[in-house]
């Protein structure tokens, strides 16, 4: 059942999302996966942060989800994200001592790598002599810099990387890390820039083999995806810190969309961008009120995600002390 503006009420929404759960063909490896975001989570949990508190733990969404089209999947239908806004994010979470669960698109920009040319492993190494590799000077300072950084964040345990490809992996797995994180209360946030898509072909009615062109124009039903922010908010963890995207295209549609999204799914903020604009500038939508953040033009290598993240820890570190008074 549709409420007036599309939306589906809490009971169907209940249900679509029960339906989309036990139709999703499983998570291949799932029990191997909780055990190792709980251990993340524990191990985080126990190590004091410098502010006096524990440690502050981030799951950070990146890059599109797919949505597959045959069971053997030789077509999908894609969402765009380039994830360079999730790994840059992680970059600085885990900078400022938090621990980052970076959930993201197979083959999209990971963190520390985004000074590296498109392909390093050609592009910076080159032969010495016969047997023996090295890196190339021109590569040397930017790929000395990309391992230190990301071997402490990992040695330091501030980064767990999860890779998903589908909608139905994606939504699976934000689940297993959701109920992870419920037991840091406050001290948990969902940074959920990942693309997601919003129509699925159900597993059910999808076909099994590739689908054959000899047969004509594809007519083919798409669901909607029940949107999993409600029962995040309400349920995986209530008490985590939430911060959703909006995209759009149309800049006259964005702020209004946003601030829907922001009290409908209960969100602390919605972070509302524009597709060609959205590496300069976003605005931070939250119920006090709209601040845009502005990369800073007048520095070459400045981004967004710079004054982005450092607003959103001001946030969240207010959050947390009005929620344990
Ligand atoms: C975003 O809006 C991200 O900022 C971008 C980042 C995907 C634009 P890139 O990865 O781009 O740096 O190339 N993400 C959320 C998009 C989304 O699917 N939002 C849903 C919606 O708009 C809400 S959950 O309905």
């Amino acid at each position: 059942m549709e409420s007036g503006d599309g939306a589906l009420s809490a009971t169907s929404l209940d249900e679509s999302i029960t339906s989309f759960f036990t139709s999703a063909p499983p998570l291949k490896e799932s029990d191997n996966l909780r055990e190792r975001v709980m251990e993340f989570v524990e191990l985080n949990s126990t190590i004091a942060a410098g502010d006096g508190g524990h440690r502050k733990v981030v799951c950070v969404t990146s890059g599109g989800t797919t949505v597959p089209l045959e069971q053997r999947c030789v077509r999908y239908i894609d969402n765009f994200s380039s994830g360079h806004r999730g790994a840059t994010s992680a970059e600085y979470f885990v900078k400022a001592g938090y621990a980052v669960v970076f959930l993201h698109r197979r083959g999209t920009i990971m963190p520390y790598t985004r000074s590296l040319p498109e392909d390093p492993l050609l592009e910076c190494l080159e032969l010495d002599g016969d047997s023996s590799i090295r890196v190339r000077q021109s590569c040397s300072d930017a790929v000395k810099k990309s391992i230190s950084d990301h071997h402490a964040a990992v040695a330091g345990n501030l980064l767990l990387k999860l890779p998903f490809t589908t909608i139905f992996e994606y939504l699976q797995m934000l689940q297993i890390i959701a109920k992870a994180m419920k037991p840091l209360g406050p001290l948990a946030m969902f940074y959920l820039a990942a693309a997601v898509s919003d129509f699925y072909v159900p597993w059910q009615t999808m076909a099994e083999h590739k689908i054959q062109s000899a047969s004509g124009p594809l007519d083919m039903r798409l669901v909607q995806v029940p949107k999993m922010l409600a029962i995040l908010r309400k349920e995986w963890a209530p008490l985590a810190f939430c911060i959703s995207f909006k995209l759009e295209t149309d800049s006259k549609i964005l702020l209004e969309k946003a601030d829907m999204a922001l009290r409908k799914y209960k969100m602390h903020m919605v972070i509302a961008n524009e597709l060609l604009t959205r590496k300069e500038e976003v605005t931070v939508v939250t119920v006090d009120g709209k601040i845009p953040v502005y990369r800073d033009k007048s520095q070459p290598d400045s981004d967004v995600e710079q004054p982005l993240t450092e607003l959103i820890r001001n946030k969240h570190s207010t959050y947390i002390k009005n929620t344990n008074r």
